[in-house]
């Protein structure tokens, strides 16, 4: 077993066992229903933001006649990911601390054909005067080592509850369907972790590669469908 993978185990075991700690226990016995609560709300903050997308999708198709969005996929983070996240960055388990700090809790993500309709539909969303932006990461201008690459965006959205407006984090990330593609199988990559660490280092180098090879496809197909728009304007004049 590599090094990589026997550290990870071994944080793994940690994680687990800090599951089961007091620390844990008597955090999620005290915050059972506030944290049911936080949990809907997120949820309610996704759904306000898939349906912008929605939204947009379908303006899109009626004045351009062409639809940007191919999936829009949702998640609420688990508890099991947000304690290992909070873990990870030292960030104290209490629940303000933990909707304070984590920023991914309500994700969204949104798969499109072309990489220009990425930017396009986060303009779009940026635009709405209920959304705040707290944070872009463009991991398409600038990918990381490994070779995923995404817009990401962290925005506020207000949820309207009974008696409160309440401004709700979420995650938006934007990406193409090969970047879609190449980031779900390198994922599998990282959670496999009975890889042998040479056949692991071998796969990444592989996947790197994978990723140019895909960003130079989005790119050629990108050209290709504006060259298309472009001869049937041309056509119709
Ligand atoms: P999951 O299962 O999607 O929830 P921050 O949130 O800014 O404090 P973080 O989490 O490092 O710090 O932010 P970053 O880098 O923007 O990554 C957030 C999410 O992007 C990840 O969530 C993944 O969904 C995705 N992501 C980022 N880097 C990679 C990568 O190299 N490969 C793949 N496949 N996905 C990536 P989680 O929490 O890791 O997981």
């Amino acid at each position: 077993m590599g090094i990589e993978n026997y550290m990870e185990q071994a944080r793994d075991q940690i994680l687990r066992k800090s599951l089961m700690s007091d620390e844990f226990l008597d955090f999620m016995r005290e915050n059972r229903l506030p944290l049911d609560t936080l949990m809907a709300h997120y949820h309610c903050a996704i759904m306000e933001m898939e349906t912008k997308f929605n939204v947009l999708n379908r303006q899109f198709s009626l004045q351009y006649d062409r639809n940007p969005i191919e999936s829009i996929k949702v998640r609420v983070k688990s508890m099991e990911s947000i304690i290992k996240k909070a873990r990870r960055k030292d960030i104290p388990l209490n629940l303000k601390s933990i909707e304070k700090n984590i920023r991914d809790i309500a994700g969204i993500r949104v798969i499109c054909s072309f990489q220009d309709d990425i930017y396009v539909l986060a303009d779009c969303l940026l635009r709405q005067d209920d959304i705040s932006l707290i944070e872009v990461k463009d991991y398409i201008k600038t990918p990381k080592p490994g070779g995923y690459r995404s817009l990401h965006l962290i925005v506020e959205i207000p949820i309207f509850l009974d008696t409160e407006k309440k401004q709700m984090k979420v995650e938006v990330q934007l990406r193409t369907i090969a970047m879609d593609f190449w980031a779900s199988l390198e994922h599998k990559l990282r959670y496999k972790k009975n890889i042998p660490s040479e056949e692991a280092s071998i796969l990444a180098k592989e996947l790197l590669e994978c990723a140019e090879i895909s960003s130079s496809l989005d790119m050629r197909m990108e050209k290709i469908r504006n060259r298309i728009a472009k001869a049937s304007l041309a056509a119709a004049e």
